[in-house]
């Protein structure tokens, strides 16, 4: 599961314009921290099978204009968001994106707090990257439903406003991770399924789907999964500026 990660360092941050100066001259520095808050074999499939979840190492965005990785109800860009989604690399989609208009910088995560080296979180396991930016800048982030065919969970395609009237955003940003459908490839029964991330023969193994990016939370097999408050908890900190306490 999740081995093709090829290429990506933890924490690896690809600098792109640079960030521009605020109105006071000075960028915020975010931590994000995603972790999985499930419990081991929290799951039953219908042929009696407990599993874990687990989400795949990721990629986060800084950018300033919207719908910049899918549009809901559009066919996947065949960016790399496909590999995200059904085999847990973000690594295609982070390259692609660093030439996407209005995208200002990118960030990969791959290996877990505490781990010695690249994988997925597991039950009670955490991601945390960080990043800065300036008023106008949006988060997207993208993570593999582990035991899905092609399902990842990210913000509204519009991004996370990082700034409300000029302050940084701080605290839990769970509600605003949605789980999506890729629409890539055939959803089978998560946890069981043989052309699932864990259980495929290789990378990009499945029934093609032919299908548009759509919220999960109507399909079929994925309700338990949707409600993000009961799988993880994302939350931002904006570091405090110098001076303040
Ligand atoms: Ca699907
Ligand atoms: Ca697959």
């Amino acid at each position: 599961m999740f081995t093709k990660l090829i290429g990506i360092s933890a924490g690896l941050l690809l600098g792109l314009s640079g960030v521009a100066s605020a109105e006071d001259g000075t960028p915020t520095n975010f931590t994000v921290r995603i972790e999985n808050t499930t419990k081991p074999d929290a799951f039953t499939a219908s042929n009696g099978v407990k599993w874990s979840l687990a989400f795949s190492p990721g990629m986060a965005a800084v950018h300033t204009e919207k719908a910049e990785i899918f549009s809901v109800g559009k066919k996947d860009r065949s960016q790399g968001l496909e590999a995200q989604s059904e085999d847990g690399d973000p690594s295609m989609l982070a390259r692609s994106l660093q030439s996407v208009k209005g995208i200002k910088s990118i960030v990969v995560f791959t290996t877990p707090i505490g781990a010695a080296g690249p994988g997925p979180i597991t039950p009670g396991a955490a991601y945390e990257f960080t990043f800065s930016a300036i008023a106008g800048d949006r988060l997207s982030l993208t993570t593999m439903m582990g035991q899905s065919n092609d399902w990842f969970y990210a913000p509204a395609e519009s991004g996370i406003d990082l700034f409300e009237n000029g302050k940084a955003i701080s605290g839990d940003i769970t509600s605003q991770m949605v789980l999506w459908d890729a629409g890539t490839e055939v959803d089978q029964e998560p946890g069981i399924g043989s052309d699932q991330g864990p259980r495929q023969k290789a990378p990009n193994t499945g029934a093609a789907e032919n299908g548009v990016v759509r919220n999960a939370k109507d399909v079929k097999y994925a309700r338990a999964y949707a409600k993000t408050s009961e799988v993880m908890k994302v939350t931002i900190t904006p570091a405090k500026s110098p001076g303040s306490n």
